[in-house]
């Protein structure tokens, strides 16, 4: 063997890769690499040495690359772009983002899933969060917000209960990412104050189509202050242009086997096309004496203010534009904390959000691993900062002069206080007794959960029962699944009733005792999925099922009809270099009919020979991707042959099923969902 050997010797590889001069590789010392591919050893066969510093470096970083991920919302996506104000809110505030009209503000959104961990899938049913830093010139504003207006709980001690209950169960270690299991429902069925979150995440709210299609809401109440020190409270919303869209559940779970990776990239592809998602930003403003008629809490996080109630103000728009360079810098290290505030804006007594300022401070020294996190560039302000902080793990800044303190009499330049610029919280008097107490206007629990109910469509009501059947047979514990059906019969008991029937249970459960009476209050159409939906193949995707022998015109004259419309286009087809059409040219396909199946898609068509259709009826990925456009109630077109091919498939006819030849109809119908069709292909509870 010894005499093959040859320093520098690659062991076969080949590393001569095209392109000019390349630049050097070196150490993190910056010394010069002569060979990236053998590690230094005592003969050719023999041990390595420990004198081989090279290797240990980079092994070294290698073995400490991770850190720890997020407690919560670890699966997140994160994309650049800008805050633009479209009308000013001089009048309730002095924060300049909120005031100064044209002026654009960078903004790093993050968006996320909240249980499973970092690797885990984009479309289980969850909570989106929903995070937006603005890097405004007062400093940076974080509004840490989910898809969702409201929560779980209603105090912070709480949380950490409510996280070991929905995270993988301790013993076993699954599930991972999935609220349908034994220990998130008993906590929640012994948590009354949940139940409003509860009919949210039953919801289809909780299995968006795209993150390009989700509201966000900053949840709590926040205070807006004038340049008079006068106080409005404040709710943030943000709005999608794109319309509100969910998926069907059968079709989320396919999607997750699909493409795990749905959400991140439907939202890369997004941006790299160039369609930059939008949100309208809105303000709901009201005083105390409005707050104090409200019949309900507005500190309570478990309750909203509806649209009705306090109408939503546009004043501002969210694009995102630009993905970010690096993910680990970025999406990963970005810390964003409810305590990162400027003058102007300030919190309310919310007693969730006055833990959550404790909390994410905190959170980002283990996650980011020193007090200096604020100095990754994701994290740094765009304006000035300067104090007299020192130190600590990695700081990367180098203050000169002999003065670290405050006040000082040394240095003319050092940083003073200034009570004209600088932040104040609201004077305001708090009376009353300490202790550990809930207040008695936090004891409604039930009320606007049977607001939520009553406010969806029929269809929508379907889903959520069936929702709760499905998380509820996952519940091993008999006494669980029914603690959760007496918790319902104070919202709903025609809820209760299917929930019931969907479970087999015979003999109703008796409700818990509420803590306070359950309230009529008018329905809020605001709070549907369908009644925000819009009928628009923006930000949407066709798939069109071709093999050898299609027609080349019918495939064209679709695709330009949804590609005028603004949808994306895919072409599927059986192998991957394409199909040769009727013609004999070849046309290429975007994805293997195996591996892109029709939940990848908002409709499909099915362009097909009669010896095409023949050929992939012996294709049960065919037969599926017909069969799943149907049931997930999507528009399909089809020529002749695709028309055999749904014949064969047992797809059956209706108004969402289309002639291929007119493109216009097939367009018409695929900007929505074939509602009506949902009761011949699926028993609802
Ligand atoms: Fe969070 N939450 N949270 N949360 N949260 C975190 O902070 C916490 C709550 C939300 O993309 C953690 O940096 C407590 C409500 C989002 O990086 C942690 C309580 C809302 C994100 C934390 C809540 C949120 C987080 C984990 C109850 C909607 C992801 C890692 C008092 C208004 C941000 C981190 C991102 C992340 C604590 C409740 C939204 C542990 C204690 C309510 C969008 O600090």
């Amino acid at each position: 063997m010894s005499q093959n050997y040859t320093p520098n010797n690659s062991g076969g590889e080949i590393h001569q890769i095209a392109g000019g001069e390349h630049p050097v590789m070196t150490t993190n010392e910056g010394l010069a690499l002569s060979d990236n591919q053998n590690s230094l050893k005592a003969n050719p066969r023999g041990p390595v040495l420990l004198e081989d510093f090279i290797l240990r470096e980079k092994i070294m970083h290698f073995d400490h690359e991770r850190i720890p991920e997020r407690i919560v919302h670890a699966r997140g996506t994160g994309v650049h772009g800008y805050f633009e104000l479209t009308e000013s809110l001089k009048q309730y505030t002095t924060a300049r983002i909120l005031t100064e009209l044209g002026e654009k503000t960078p903004v790093f959104a993050r968006f996320s899933t909240v249980a499973g961990g970092a690797g885990s899938v984009d479309t289980p049913r969850d909570v989106r969060g929903f995070a937006v830093k603005f890097y405004t010139q007062e400093g940076n504003w974080d509004l840490v917000g989910n898809n969702i207006p409201v929560f779980f709980i209603q105090d912070a001690i709480k949380f950490p209960d409510l996280i070991h209950a929905v995270k993988m169960e301790p013993d076993r270690a699954f599930p991972q990412s999935a609220t349908a299991h034994d220990t998130f429902w008993d906590y929640i069925s012994l948590t009354p104050e949940s139940m409003h979150m509860v009919m949210w995440i039953m919801s289809d709210r909780t299995i968006p189509r795209s993150l390009r299609m989700i509201e966000g809401f900053g949840v709590h109440s926040f205070r807006l202050i004038n340049d008079a020190g006068e106080s409005t409270f404040v709710k943030f919303h943000w709005r999608p242009k794109l319309g509100l869209q969910s998926n069907i559940w059968d079709e989320t779970v396919k999607i997750a086997g699909a493409d795990p990776d749905f959400h991140r990239r439907d939202m890369f592809e997004a941006i790299t096309a160039g369609k930059y998602p939008e949100w309208e930003f809105a303000v709901q403003l009201f005083t105390q004496q409005q707050a104090d008629s409200f019949p309900f809490d507005h500190l309570d996080a478990t309750k909203l203010i509806p649209e009705e109630l306090v109408p939503l103000k546009v004043i501002g728009r969210m694009v995102l534009d630009r993905w970010p360079n690096n993910f680990f810098a970025e999406t990963e290290q970005v810390a964003f904390c409810p305590t990162h505030i400027v003058p102007g804006i300030d919190f309310s007594n919310d007693p969730l959000l006055q833990g959550r300022l404790f909390s994410y401070p905190d959170t980002q020294l283990s996650r980011l691993g020193s007090p200096n996190f604020h100095q990754i560039p994701i994290n740094t302000a765009k304006c000035a900062i300067s104090n007299q902080q020192r130190d600590g793990h990695m700081q990367m800044e180098q203050p000169i002069g002999r003065v670290a303190y405050e006040p000082n009499s040394l240095s003319e330049n050092s940083p003073r206080e200034s009570p004209a610029k600088g932040f104040h919280s609201f004077v305001v008097a708090e009376t009353g007794e300490k202790g550990r107490i809930r207040a008695e206007s936090f004891a409604d629990h039930y009320s606007q959960a049977r607001q939520f109910y009553r406010s969806q469509t029929a269809y929508e009501q379907a889903h959520l029962a069936s929702a709760l059947v499905f998380e509820l047979s996952k519940v091993e514990h008999v006494h669980v699944r029914e603690a959760m059906v007496g918790h319902l019969r104070h919202i709903e008991e025609n809820l209760a009733q299917r929930v019931a029937a969907g479970l087999a249970i015979v003999k109703m459960p008796a409700a818990p005792v509420a803590a306070a009476p359950v309230q009529e209050l008018p329905t809020s159409p605001a709070l549907q999925i369908i009644g925000k939906m819009k009928d628009t193949l923006e930000g949407r995707a066709i798939g069109i099922l071709i093999t050898d022998g299609s027609n080349g015109m019918v495939i064209e004259k679709i695709k330009k009809a949804a590609t005028d419309a603004g949808a994306a286009v895919k072409i599927v087809a059986p192998k991957v270099g394409g199909a040769k059409l009727a013609g004999g040219s070849m046309l290429v396909a975007d994805g293997q009919l195996a591996g892109t199946p029709s939940v990848l898609f908002d409709a499909v068509a099915v362009i097909l020979s009669d010896e095409g259709a023949a050929a992939l009826s012996m294709e049960s990925a065919a037969v599926d991707f017909v069969r799943d456009a149907f049931g997930h109630l999507k528009a399909i077109a089809a020529d002749k042959g695709g028309q055999a091919f749904l014949q064969f498939a047992n797809v059956g006819l209706d108004a969402g099923v289309v002639d291929a030849n007119n493109p216009n109809a097939f367009i018409d119908a695929a900007k929505t969902r074939q509602w009506d069709r949902e009761k011949n292909v699926r028993t609802l509870a």
